[in-house]
C-alpha cells in the first residue's frame, strides 16, 4: 500500500513534468494573429512585415484597418491581437488609457527613437523664408510666407488627419499666442500632405505642415520646429495650458495579455522585434517614394533583411 502510494507519486511527478514539458513547447494557436493597419505607411508596411514574419513561423494572420486611437480599446477587449506602432505622442495616452483597464499589455520598445512635430523642409531655412526658424519664436513675424489661397491671408499650418491627435496643434497655436496669425488646416490623409510638400518644394514656397521621425522625409531634411519643451502635464488634455512642443518620443509595441498564452512563439518574436529609424524609414520610403504597394514593399524589405528578422523567431 505504501509501495503504491510511493508509485502514485513518482507517477504523478512525471505526469507534472510531462505537462511542464508540454507547455514549454507548446504550438502556437491556429487562431488568426489579427494585426491593425492605419493611415501612414510604415505602419501599414511594417503590419505586413510582422505578418510575414509570423507566417514564416507557420502562423495563421489576418489584417483589419483600424482607427489609430481605438485601436487599444480593441487590442484590450481581444478584438485585435497587438499594434506594432504606438507613437508616444501621438498614442500614448490612448496606450495607458487601456493598460490601466486590463487587457494592454507593453510588448517592449522599438530602437528607434521618435518625434512627431510642426516642421518645414529643409529649404525653408536654406533659403532663409522665416528668418529665426527652427525656433518657434521667428513664427510670431512672418505668417504671411506661409499664407495660402484658402487662409484668409493668415499663415496656414497643414496638420494631419484629425484623427491622430485632435485639437492637439490647434489648442498649442492658440496657446502661444499665435491664433490671430495662423490657422490649422486638417490634412485628409498623409498622401495629401506629401503632395502639399512636393509642391510648395517646387515653387520654393513657404510651408508648414505636421510630420514625424522615423520618415521617409528623413533623407530628404526635413526640419522640426523648436517649441517650449514638453512636460508631463503641458498639454489641455493632460490639465496644462498646451503650450508645449512634442515629446522626444519612444515607439512601443502592444499586445492583448493572452497572446503570449494562446501564442506562445509569435509572442516570443513580436516581444524580441525592434526596428530602427533607419529600418523604419526604410519600410515608409518603399511606398511613398518607391511607390509599391504596401504588401509588395513588406515582401521586398523581409527579402533583403533576414538577418534583420529572423533572429527574433529563434
Ligand atoms: C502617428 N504618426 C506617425 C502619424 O504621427
Amino acid at each position: 500500500m505504501k509501495f503504491a502510494k510511493h508509485i502514485a507519486a513518482i507517477l504523478g511527478v512525471a505526469a507534472c513534468i510531462g505537462l511542464t514539458g508540454t507547455a514549454s513547447v507548446a504550438q502556437d494557436s491556429s487562431s488568426p494573429i489579427v494585426i491593425p493597419t492605419h493611415n501612414w505607411s510604415s505602419q501599414v508596411v511594417m503590419a505586413y512585415v510582422i505578418g510575414g514574419i509570423f507566417e514564416s513561423m507557420g502562423d495563421n494572420v489576418e489584417y483589419v484597418p483600424a482607427d489609430s486611437q481605438a485601436v487599444y480599446e480593441a487590442i484590450r477587449n481581444g478584438d485585435i491581437t497587438i499594434s506594432h506602432e504606438v507613437w508616444q505622442s501621438t498614442f500614448g495616452k490612448s496606450f495607458y488609457n487601456a493598460m490601466a483597464k486590463g487587457g494592454l499589455i507593453d510588448a517592449g520598445t522599438h530602437a528607434a527613437a521618435t518625434l512627431e512635430e510642426l516642421g518645414v523642409p529643409h529649404y525653408v531655412l536654406e533659403n532663409n523664408l522665416c528668418p529665426g526658424l527652427p525656433n518657434w519664436e521667428a513664427l510670431k513675424n512672418c505668417s504671411e510666407v506661409f499664407a495660402t489661397a484658402d487662409s484668409g491671408g493668415k499663415g496656414r499650418i497643414l496638420e494631419g488627419p484629425q484623427s491622430w491627435h485632435g485639437d492637439l496643434m490647434p489648442n498649442r497655436i492658440k496657446a502661444l499666442g499665435l491664433g490671430d496669425k495662423y490657422v490649422i488646416k486638417f490634412a485628409g490623409s498623409a498622401d495629401a500632405i506629401w503632395a502639399e510638400l512636393n509642391s510648395a518644394k517646387k515653387a520654393g514656397r513657404g510651408i508648414i505642415t505636421f510630420n514625424w521621425t522615423p520618415n521617409f522625409t528623413d533623407a530628404d531634411g526635413f526640419d522640426f520646429i523648436e517649441f517650449p519643451p514638453y512636460y508631463d502635464g503641458c498639454r489641455i488634455v493632460d490639465g496644462g495650458d498646451g503650450a508645449c512642443g512634442s515629446p522626444k518620443g519612444w515607439l512601443k509595441k502592444a499586445a492583448n495579455y493572452k497572446f503570449p498564452k494562446t501564442h506562445p512563439a509569435a509572442y516570443s518574436a513580436f516581444s524580441k522585434l525592434s526596428f530602427t529609424t533607419t529600418q523604419v524609414g526604410q519600410m515608409a520610403a518603399l511606398v511613398d517614394i518607391d511607390k509599391m504597394s504596401h504588401q509588395d514593399a513588406a515582401k521586398a524589405w523581409l527579402a533583403a533583411n533576414e538577418k534583420v528578422w529572423k533572429p527574433f523567431t529563434k
